[in-house]
């Protein structure tokens, strides 16, 4: 496996040379200033290539091995294939990336929201801080913030009365924060920061589509997009949702092993891949994390390697350190590790320590939320030294 590092672009506050110290060779990235649904170039990905990939003297050399992401259009997950001119953008995208030798794109199929967290910056007991989501803050934000059409079906009376109770002493900035967190977009995000009238409308835009019919929508766009990637040798990974479940009453079609086989059968094409994050999979207690890394092992590609803890009332969860949490990460790094071995060198499986916590010196930086540079080390070096002990049985 090759050990991989997010890094957002010339402008990141984590430069390319924290990259190389954190030990790892290969480079996730983005053109992250391109707006959603605009083809990127030949010339543009070019350039960036040759900023990662052209070392200057001295200094080691990188590998820009995976695009993540290239967001998908609001208007492919609402109309499926019918959005041609959005799924032909998306495929110009795919083939400007193919023409600079990069293989690996990850993608996904969130609606209206990608990953979401209630907290940015929760004080864990050594003082660092973790991403959260408190299933009674973001019913507050649902229920009174929001105030979505609808959502008082969505929770039961006992979980209402936690959610009015937290919502009641929130003051005007508590509003303001947890507003932004949900609505604003987290870093990497592919979908667009909204304000609440445009959040609202954005929801009624989804009016009648359930899980069956976005599936479909899904299946569209890769039986439209695959066989671009096929032909250029390219995969394809899907992102799992982050949490695994709907939120605001959308549906989610990528938070089981289930919607995944759904995926799989519906196009067999060998460029639909998957990503493998365990920390948004194993959000869920239903997921046998192993057992999909098993049976899905030929279409990883690209591994997210975090661990999440689920709290008390099995709706909330933190992040944890990478080898803590719910996560059973020896056990997935044992499968991940049998595929590799299976495979090509020139097939290798790529991973990022995705996420991590604010700790030490970034506690007094600028940082973006979920990927400051120290906790991310942490994560690592954590999982190198499972993967180093793994290589040596
Ligand atoms: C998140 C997202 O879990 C994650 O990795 O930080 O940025 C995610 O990578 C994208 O939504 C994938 O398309
Ligand atoms: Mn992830």
């Amino acid at each position: 496996m090759r050990q991989g590092w997010r890094w957002y672009g010339p402008h990141a506050n984590v430069p390319l040379d924290a990259v190389r110290q954190a030990g790892a060779t290969d480079v996730v990235s983005a053109l992250h200033e391109v707006p959603i649904g605009q083809a990127w170039t030949v010339a543009e990905v070019a350039e960036r290539k040759a900023l990662i990939e052209i070392a200057p003297a001295g200094r080691s050399q990188l590998t820009w091995s995976v695009v993540e992401s290239i967001p998908i259009p609001d208007a492919v997950k609402r109309k499926g294939a019918a959005a041609r001119a959005e799924i032909e953008a998306w495929i110009a995208s795919l083939e400007a990336v193919a023409a600079c030798g990069i293989k690996v794109i990850c993608y996904n199929f969130m609606p209206v929201v990608d990953w979401t967290r209630t907290d940015l910056d929760h004080v864990i007991p050594t003082g660092a801080t973790a991403m959260r989501f408190d299933q009674d803050r973001f019913a507050a934000f649902d229920l009174h913030i929001l105030a979505r059409d609808g959502a008082e079906n969505d929770y039961s009376a006992a979980d209402k009365e936690r959610a009015r109770a937290v919502h009641a002493a929130m003051s005007e900035a508590d509003i303001a924060e947890l507003t932004s967190n949900i609505a604003s977009a987290l870093p990497g995000s592919t979908t667009e920061p909204l304000t609440i009238p445009a959040f609202r409308e954005r929801l009624r835009s989804y009016a009648g589509i359930d899980a069956a019919r976005l599936r479909s929508h899904l299946i569209g766009f890769l039986e439209a997009v695959t066989p671009a990637a096929e032909a250029r040798g390219v995969k394809l990974t899907l992102h799992p949702d982050d949490p695994p479940r709907s939120l605001f009453g959308l549906p989610r079609i990528a938070s089981t092993a289930d919607d995944y086989a759904a995926l799989f059968d519906a196009v067999p094409s060998p460029a639909n891949g998957m990503c493998y994050c365990t920390g948004s999979l194993g959000v869920r207690a239903d997921n046998d994390l192993p057992a999909i890394a098993r049976r899905f092992a030929a279409r990883i590609h690209f591994a997210h390697l975090r661990a999440t803890k689920r709290e008390g009332d099995g709706r909330s969860f933190h992040e944890s350190a990478h080898l803590e949490g719910d996560v059973d990460m020896l056990g997935v790094l044992r499968e991940l590790v049998a595929e590799d071995r299976r495979r090509s060198p020139g097939e290798t499986i790529i991973f990022r320590p995705d996420h991590g916590h604010r700790m030490l010196d970034d506690l007094t930086k600028q940082v973006s939320p979920g990927y400051p540079a120290i906790g991310r080390l942490r994560g690592l070096a954590e999982l190198r030294g499972i993967l180093y002990a793994l290589d040596a049985l």
